[in-house]
């Protein structure tokens, strides 16, 4: 049986030459490792990933997986359209937008996988390899998954997640097309904080870590399949040291094998667990920038995003950080409901004041994204609903686009807040010439290849 894996994708999407989808490569090992074989015998999923939908349709898979944002959304209906049209196999659709919002499933999908895949989806491809098709009575079975009976759609009960993790086997690296020394890499699930704006927390109820072995066996594997031209890691996780005890463990494998001299990393962390024996572990590991939500310069807002980090925090964060030879990046979010004129200069301020001593910062307006509390507050005042164009979600800053965006704000007007959106665009432009040219070049490219 051949299986097609494809993340809905804007096909512009800057870093898409840079970056490749983790959870693709995580359904891809599952199904595989546990994959009982058509008569018990070994199994014989062949699996492909792309993110050409042509290569898709070329390679004629049995079945195809469609992962999605929120925002690619309308991209991933697109792609299902062409593959019902041309294939006309079963279309599976997973990821965070539909597991946030199960109501906009949407028929072209024969049916859904919602929450944490692995396990759902392998019961889902058994049950097309035994029957050929998807009946009503079989999909009831499954839990965590989504499909249309009739014209109401059904959500089976949730599936528990993972207890322990390592249970998934690496993501599957074999079978993507990289293009860079930049590998990605996940050590837990989850996070134990609860900000506004976020969605993670819907997915990721609890906290998961893969253990340290798993982790070091994970490094090695890169090492093994792309030697010395891996040359950057991102740790994906939401917060990479809520463990101390497990960073330490670490710590002591990347100094002893050198990996910290070879490899350079970064990874998400939060200003309140950064002190100095954390910068310390993280300078050690070679962990040269990090990032963290800053978010505001104003306390007030911090609150209102129900952060548990103050601005004090975030300062501190930066100082020891840069003393620790750690650069940050932290990222800012404009446009709260309750923000006025004096946060967004706060923000400014702190940022004219720390960036000589960061590797760069973001700066996000503020989005509703479906599985976030803010999503269900936009919803309630009638900003969106669950028929938006979802490609209006986009956080973008440069290319912010007044028409399209979703205005929260209302302790300022929306002429003041698009003043503060130009000035942040020029604060961003001026302090980040590195991310500018690498804009530029990206557009260049872009135009080349037509
Ligand atoms: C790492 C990360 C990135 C990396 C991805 C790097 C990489 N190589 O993988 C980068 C920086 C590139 C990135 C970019 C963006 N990201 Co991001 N990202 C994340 C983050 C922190 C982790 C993602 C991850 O690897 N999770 C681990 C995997 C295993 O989980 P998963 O993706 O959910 O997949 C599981 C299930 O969803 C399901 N599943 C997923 N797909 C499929 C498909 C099928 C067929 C099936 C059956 C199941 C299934 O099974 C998987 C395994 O259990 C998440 C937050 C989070 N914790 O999820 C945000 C997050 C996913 N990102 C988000 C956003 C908004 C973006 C951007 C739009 C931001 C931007 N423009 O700057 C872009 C869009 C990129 C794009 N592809 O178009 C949002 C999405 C919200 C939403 N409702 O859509 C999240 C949730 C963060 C948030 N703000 O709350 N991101
Ligand atoms: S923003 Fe960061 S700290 Fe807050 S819930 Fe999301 S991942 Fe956790």
């Amino acid at each position: 049986m051949k299986i097609g894996l494809i993340e809905a994708c804007d096909p512009d999407w800057q870093f898409k030459r840079f970056s490749y989808p983790l959870q693709l490569g995580y359904l891809a090992s599952y199904l595989k490792k546990y994959d009982e074989g058509e008569n018990g015998s070994e199994s014989r999923i062949e699996i492909i990933i792309t993110e050409e939908i042509d290569e898709i349709i070329n390679a004629q898979p049995d079945l195809v997986g469609i992962s999605s944002y929120s925002i690619n959304y309308d991209i991933a209906v697109e792609f299902a359209k062409k593959i019902k049209n041309e294939l006309n196999v079963p279309v599976i659709l997973g990821g965070c937008h539909i597991s946030a919002l199960p109501e906009t499933f949407k028929p072209v999908f024969d049916l859904a996988v919602s929450g944490e895949g692995e396990k759902t989806f392998r019961q889902v491809v058994d049950l097309y390899r035994k029957k050929g098709k998807f009946e009503k009575e079989d999909l009831q079975k499954i839990d965590g998954i989504v499909f249309l009976d009739g014209e109401e759609i059904v959500k089976t009960p949730p599936r528990p997640t993972f207890r322990f993790l390592d249970r998934i086997p690496h993501p599957d690296r074999s079978l993507y097309k990289i293009r860079s020394g930049h590998h990605y890499i996940s050590t837990s699930r989850g996070c134990p904080f609860h900000c506004l704006f976020c969605a993670p927390k819907l997915m990721w109820k609890t906290s998961r870590y893969f253990t340290t072995n798993y982790v070091i066996q994970e490094i090695i594997n890169i090492i093994g399949l792309y030697g010395t031209s891996f040359t950057n890691l991102s740790v994906v996780d939401d917060l990479f040291i809520a463990n101390k005890k497990r960073l330490r463990m670490l710590q002591k494998w990347f100094f002893e094998t050198g990996i910290s001299e070879a490899i350079i990393s970064q990874a998400n962390v939060r200003a309140d667990l950064i002190d100095d024996e954390m910068a310390e572990i993280l300078s050690d590991m070679n962990f040269r920038t990090v990032n963290f939500g800053a978010e505001s310069g104003s306390d007030k807002i911090l609150k209102y995003y129900n952060k548990k980090t103050t601005v004090e925090d975030n300062q501190r964060a930066v100082d020891i950080l840069y003393n620790h030879g750690v650069m940050a990046i932290p990222s800012f979010i404009i446009g709260a409901p309750v923000e006025a004129k004096e946060d967004f200069e706060a923000t400014i301020d702190f940022i004219e004041k720390n960036h000589k001593k960061l590797a760069g910062f973001e700066i996000f307006p503020l989005i509703p994204m479906p599985g976030s509390q803010l999503w269900e507050y936009a919803k309630e005042k009638g900003i969106v609903n669950n028929n938006i164009e979802w490609a209006r979600l986009e956080p973008l800053l440069l290319d912010f686009n007044p028409d399209s965006y979703f205005y929260m704000v209302e302790e300022v007007s929306k002429k003041t807040f698009l003043d503060y959106v130009k000035r942040f665009q020029e604060l961003y432009a001026k302090y980040n010439p590195k991310a500018m040219e690498f804009r530029k070049m990206l557009e260049e490219m872009k135009s080349q290849n037509g």
